[in-house]
Formats: structure tokens, C-alpha cells, sequence
């Protein structure tokens, strides 16, 4: 069995070569993004075995992510090819570091991605995983893409560890209501009630769900067996089974970008995660994760070894701030 199965829209991602507005920046490089497909690079690049499920264009662009992805260890060998629709791109601001307001232009709409329904993708194939890494970037991709999250957080004898990213994007929603899906935050909120584990940043809970601390995130979000509410550059608590909650300092670094950063630490949780860690060693590991991707300028950056990161991960808490 494989460790994970990440199923999401990838893109080729252009990062500016130097900072400032959209409207100024004369060039840009290349690089992949993609939520789901950034934290399955790095579990692999971890060491655990992960599969990225999504849709391509038969173009360059798709070769490209395939070819960028598979070389982190990915199995990208049920990714779709679409002959008909082209492949997602955006390309992005450096912002500014402290808030990481950056400006982002997407160009995905009609994307091979975003066609993706509960009648083209294998479920069985989806679902052969220990853990089922998704996020709520998907939902709002397409009317077919929602359905598929919403098979995919139901309820299911047997399913994998469902695991949820909430990633509220909020210009990929602006239509949703027109379009029958719903707003933004009630479908997020639905399909997260159905995950065992839900990732969401304290940021996000307010700005889509109006709760202002974790603790009223854990109320308005009872069900998932792992509640993690991240309190950005401050640290992360994780709410478990019974009222238990357990909170982790971030690591001091000086952020580069932060894109990205959310999918390293699902990353490190759920690579803890896998190998049985308690919970606080699971947030420490997603913390170191980050903090690599953090000090870079694209996604992706690579995890720290697995013996080094489970050293400092068991450092006593003084050490931990
Ligand atoms: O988490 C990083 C992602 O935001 C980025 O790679 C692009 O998946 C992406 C999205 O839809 O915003």
C-alpha cells in the first residue's frame, strides 16, 4: 500500500525575478505549484512512498509537471491527459515578507484539472492509500470537482486517513454562488466536517468562518478525530479526541516566501503522522517542514533528513521556545 495519495490540481507556477506589483515585474521563472502535489514532493522527498492523483493537458506545461513531480519520487503514473483542455498556470508577486501579500494571477480556468468528475478519476486507485491528502482548493475548481470532494470526505468503511487541507482561496470562489456550489466557507466547513484530519490557519478560520481562536474552530468543527489550527509565525495547536489540545511554537526563521509553507507542515504532520509520533512530535515535524519551505523563494523547498529532524524534534520544550 502507499503511504499517501494526494489528489489536486498542479501548475506551472511563474515566479517574479524581482519584487513589486504584477504590473512591474519584466520576467519570471519557472517553478510547480500546486497544494496537494507540493505536500506529496515532500513526503517523498521524506522518504515515504506518495502518489499524485490530478489531470494534465497533453502539452508542455503537463509534461512538465510530470516530469518535475515524478523527479521528488511521486507516482504520478494515474495522472489524466487531456487532449481537449489545457494545463493550469499562474504566476505570482514576491510580496512582502512580513505579510506575504502577494498579488496572484491564475489562469486555470477550463483546466484539465478543474474537469476532473467522480466518473473519470478511479476512486479505487484514489483510495489505496494509508492516507487520502486533500484540500479545499479542489472544491472550488468546478461543480464535478466539488462532487468528487464531496465522495471522496463521505463517510466510508474502510477509507484511508482522510486528511484536509482547508486552503481558502478566496478569488477561486467568487462565482460559486451563481455556479449552484454554495458559498466558499459553507462548503469548506461541510467537507471538512467529513476529513479525520483538518489543517486550517487561525487566519482563515476568521476570514472564512468568522471564528476568532482555535478554540472556536474546535467547536464549529467537532468531528475530525485531529483538529490542527495554525497560529502562522506564532505556532500550531492540535485538538484530539476526548478535549485534548496540544500546542507547539513555530520555529524563528526569516521567511523568504511563505507559499508553500502550509504544504510542507501538512507534510511533516502527516509524515509523523504515518510513523505513529504523538501528537506534539506531529507538529514539530510539521513546524521544521515549513520552516525549510519558508526559507525559500518557490514552494517547495527540500524537508530536513528524517534522523536530523527527529533529533530536533525531541529536543526538551526550552529548546522548543
Ligand atoms: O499552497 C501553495 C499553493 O497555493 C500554490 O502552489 C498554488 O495550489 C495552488 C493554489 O491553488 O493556490
Amino acid at each position: 500500500t502507499v503511504d499517501v495519495v494526494a489528489l489536486g490540481e498542479s501548475m506551472v507556477t511563474f515566479l517574479p525575478s524581482r519584487p513589486g506589483p504584477l504590473a512591474d515585474v519584466p520576467s519570471f521563472e519557472r517553478a510547480i505549484g500546486g497544494a496537494e502535489s507540493n505536500t506529496a514532493c515532500v513526503l517523498a522527498a521524506a522518504g515515504h512512498s506518495a502518489r499524485w492523483i490530478s489531470a494534465v493537458g497533453r502539452d508542455g506545461f503537463g509534461d512538465h509537471l510530470l516530469r518535475a513531480i515524478g523527479a521528488y519520487g511521486v507516482d504520478v503514473s494515474y495522472v489524466r491527459r487531456d487532449p481537449h483542455r489545457p494545463t493550469g498556470v499562474y504566476f505570482r508577486t514576491a510580496g512582502d515578507r512580513a505579510s506575504d501579500a502577494h498579488e496572484v494571477a491564475y489562469y486555470r480556468a477550463g483546466s484539465a484539472a478543474s474537469a476532473m468528475t467522480t466518473a473519470d478519476v478511479d476512486l479505487e486507485t484514489v483510495r489505496a492509500g494509508r492516507v487520502l491528502h486533500l484540500s479545499g482548493i479542489t472544491a472550488a475548481l468546478s461543480p464535478g470537482c466539488l462532487e468528487l470532494m464531496r465522495e471522496l470526505t463521505a463517510p466510508r468503511p474502510g477509507r484511508p486517513l482522510v486528511s484536509f487541507d482547508v486552503n481558502h482561496r478566496p478569488g477561486l470562489w467568487r462565482d460559486s454562488d451563481a455556479h449552484g456550489r454554495g458559498s466558499g466557507p459553507e462548503v469548506l466547513l461541510e467537507l471538512a466536517r467529513g476529513a479525520d484530519l483538518v489543517l486550517v490557519g487561525d487566519d482563515e478560520a476568521r476570514e472564512a468562518w468568522g471564528l476568532r481562536d482555535a478554540a472556536a474552530v474546535r467547536e464549529a468543527l467537532p468531528e475530525p478525530e485531529i483538529l490542527v489550527v495554525k497560529h502562522g509565525s506564532h505556532g500550531a495547536t492540535a485538538y484530539g479526541p476526548h478535549g485534548a489540545e496540544t500546542f507547539v511554537p513555530s520555529l524563528a526563521v526569516d521567511v523568504v516566501a511563505a507559499v508553500g509553507a502550509g504544504d510542507a507542515f501538512a507534510a511533516g504532520f502527516l509524515s509523523a503522522t504515518l510513523r505513529a509520533l504523538p501528537v506534539r512530535d506531529r507538529l514539530r515535524h510539521g513546524h521544521l517542514t515549513a520552516a525549510a519551505a519558508l526559507t525559500v523563494p518557490g514552494d517547495l523547498a527540500a524537508p530536513p533528513a528524517r534522523d536530523l529532524a527527529d533529533r530536533l524534534a525531541a529536543l526538551d520544550d526550552t529548546a522548543w521556545g
